[in-house]
């Protein structure tokens, strides 16, 4: 198998999709067929489907929780927390994944490019979003207890922008000009969703190595000049050669 060399002069980028989760228990999208109870995803995870059915939204939600707060770390967690500690702050881990396993894995330069599924906000007024691990029973939407509002999963929603300062972390990283040579590296996301899917060619253009580790291929896999294929916490503990 091709090595990835972690040398001092390397900075890495790397970018998780569901399929890193997937050992510990958490279901893809894919593995889903994109369906929650027969609603595509991308209606239940949309400011138009909060509007239609808020109840249903925060059923969706609920049940994540619930799914999502009994799963552990799987070793493909930990290996990027072993590359971050050699590497330092030439490492940033973006993830699309909303389960929060990375940072409980202890990796710490971590992007929650779609948010986090263990935050709240409000829909109707600008309070500061909130850690919140509460399950709401079928039919119920909780309420602000700032405007009475309906409040809301700190979740990025199909048809919703990324945070800018999300995007300026990550487009200053790409970008570096410190003689370090750029390498990014995505795992478990079959390269389907925007802008996440355009990273590998934002890493192209700035000059820099891209791998993909996936158990199949994905929609841009043919960006990519490395793939391995397998399962991500299979490969990623042996991948890189951290010197
Ligand atoms: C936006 C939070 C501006 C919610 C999510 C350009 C072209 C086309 C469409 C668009 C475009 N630009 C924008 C769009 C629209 C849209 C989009 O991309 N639609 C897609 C469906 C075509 N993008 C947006 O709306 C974004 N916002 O662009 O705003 C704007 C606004 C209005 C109009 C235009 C532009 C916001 C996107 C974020 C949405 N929120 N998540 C929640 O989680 O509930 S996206 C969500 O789905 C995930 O976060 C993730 O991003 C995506 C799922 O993808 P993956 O993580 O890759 O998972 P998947 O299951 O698909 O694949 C898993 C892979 O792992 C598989 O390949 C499998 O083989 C592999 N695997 C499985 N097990 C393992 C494994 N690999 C290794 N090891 C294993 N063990
Ligand atoms: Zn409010």
């Amino acid at each position: 198998m091709e090595q990835l060399v972690l040398d001092s002069r390397t900075r890495l980028l790397v970018l998780t999709g569901a399929g890193v989760s997937a050992e510990s228990g958490v279901p893809t999208f894919r593995g889903m067929n994109g369906l929650w109870e027969n609603h595509p995803v991308e209606a239940v995870a949309s400011p138009q489907g909060f509007q239609a059915d808020p109840a249903l939204v925060w059923r969706f939600y609920s049940q994540r929780r619930t799914g999502a707060a009994d799963v552990k770390p799987n070793p493909g967690h930990d290996a990027l927390v072993r590359w971050e500690a050699h590497l330092g702050d030439r490492f940033l881990l973006t993830t699309q994944n909303v389960d929060g396993l990375h940072t409980r894995a202890g990796s710490q330069r971590v992007v929650d490019m779609h948010g986090n599924l263990f935050r709240t906000k409000c829909a109707d007024c600008r309070r500061e979003p909130f850690d919140d691990t509460s399950v709401h029973p079928s039919g119920t939407v909780p309420k602000c207890d700032s405007c009475g509002g309906r409040l809301r999963p700190d979740i990025v929603w199909f048809g919703e922008m990324l945070a800018s300062a999300d995007l300026e972390r990550i487009g200053e990283f790409v970008s570096r000009k410190d003689g370090t040579r750029l390498v990014f590296l995505a795992a478990g996301t079959s390269g389907a969703v925007w802008p996440a899917a355009g990273l590998v060619d934002e890493v192209r253009t700035a000059g820099g190595e891209t791998w993909l580790v996936n158990y199949e291929s994905a929609a841009n896999t043919e960006r990519f000049q490395h793939f391995v294929q397998g399962l991500s916490g299979q490969v990623l503990p042996t991948l890189a050669k951290l010197v």
